[in-house]
């Protein structure tokens, strides 16, 4: 029997810890246990938003092992390494699978029949190997993907045009990484197309623009771990942007990783586009329009990632 009320977070560093601080405040839940192979920092972790609780919405959150999640609703895996200098991607990837293999089976193990949702890095690859190694519906196992990213572009093209980032439609596509992209070609403000929208506002350099805040975008993670050496709430109101979306079967349509069986001619790869999210994980993808050099884009994001998926021993 599935708790609605239920969720598990694995891997509490600070993407997991600020996950979890966020899904208090947020009245989903009433009961939440934290997983990490180190005990302490769960326990830790628990405690000290256990100690805010009282100002925002009562719930029961302890530190537990895979025996608790197995009634849970959801589960948010953010467990895994975070790249080193000098390591490559692959390396990292590697790590981060074996990482998986000793969390995905303890999962299926319990018995686990609710929605996963994978947020550790590569989070495409792992999603994946996550959809692999569970057994449970593909659509029941999403990746955070480039919901983070699309949040970010959404902000930063609402501080371009000056207007609520919300009321900006635009989307990043493809992997959550270096060969992401914005779907320029469909991107609006309240229906009217971005570019005659920035025109109004006197911008009418839209490729200076585009490129600029594209790159600014792709580049977020790097200049944020530059400066203090790791990101964490913004992908943490991602996280609860998620599950929000899965536990108040809201069809709300979010860019997460999830398996391709012949969208935009791509299979057996997990990586993001619009796709409608409810209680079931994956309802439907919306398949946006994309112009040759988006839908180019698009097919070299996926071979990167498939080079990648190829490469690995799950
Ligand atoms: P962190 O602070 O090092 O936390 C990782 C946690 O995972 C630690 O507490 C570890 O003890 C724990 N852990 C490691 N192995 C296991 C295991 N086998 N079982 C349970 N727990 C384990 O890293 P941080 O929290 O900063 O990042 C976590 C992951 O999120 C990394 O892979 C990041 O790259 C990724 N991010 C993903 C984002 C996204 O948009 N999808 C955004 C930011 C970071």
């Amino acid at each position: 029997m599935v708790n609605e009320k239920k969720v598990a977070i694995v891997g509490c560093g600070f993407v997991g810890s600020s996950s979890a601080f966020a899904l208090m405040q947020s009245g989903l839940f009433s009961e939440m246990v934290l997983i990490d192979v180190d005990k302490n920092r769960a326990e830790g972790e628990a405690l000290d938003i256990a100690h805010g609780m009282t100002f925002a919405e009562p719930m029961k959150i302890y530190a537990g092992d895979y025996s608790d999640v197995a009634d849970a609703a959801m589960i948010v895996v953010t467990a895994g390494a975070a790249q080193k200098p000098g390591e490559t991607r692959l390396d990292l990837v590697n790590k981060n699978v074996n990482i998986f293999k000793s969390i995905i089976p303890e999962i299926k193990k319990s018995g686990f029949d609710g929605i996963l949702l994978i947020v550790s890095n590569p989070v495409d690859v792992l999603t994946y190997a996550a959809i692999k190694m569970s057994g449970l519906p593909e659509g029941h196992v999403i990746g955070s993907g480039t919901v983070l990213d699309t949040g970010r572009l959404q902000q930063m093209l609402g501080a371009h045009v000056e207007v609520d980032p919300r009321d900006v439609q635009a989307y990043v596509m493809g992997e959550h990484g270096d060969s992401e992209f914005v779907a320029w070609s469909s991107a609006q403000v309240a229906g009217v197309p971005l570019n005659t929208f920035c025109e109004l506002h006197g911008h009418l350099e839209h490729e200076a623009a585009e490129k600029r805040i594209a790159e600014d975008v792709k580049n977020s993670a790097y200049t944020i771990i530059e400066k203090k050496h790791a990101t964490y709430y913004g992908v943490a109101m991602a996280v609860k942007r998620i599950c929000t979306a899965v536990m108040r079967d809201e069809q709300t349509v979010l860019p997460v990783s999830s398996l391709m069986v012949g969208e935009y001619g791509l299979s057996d790869l997990a990586i993001s586009m619009p796709t409608v999210v409810g209680r079931d994980g994956v309802v439907c993808r919306v398949p946006v329009p994309l112009n040759d050099d988006e839908q180019h884009e698009l097919t070299a994001s996926a071979k990167a990632l498939k080079d990648i998926i190829d490469s690995v021993d799950f």
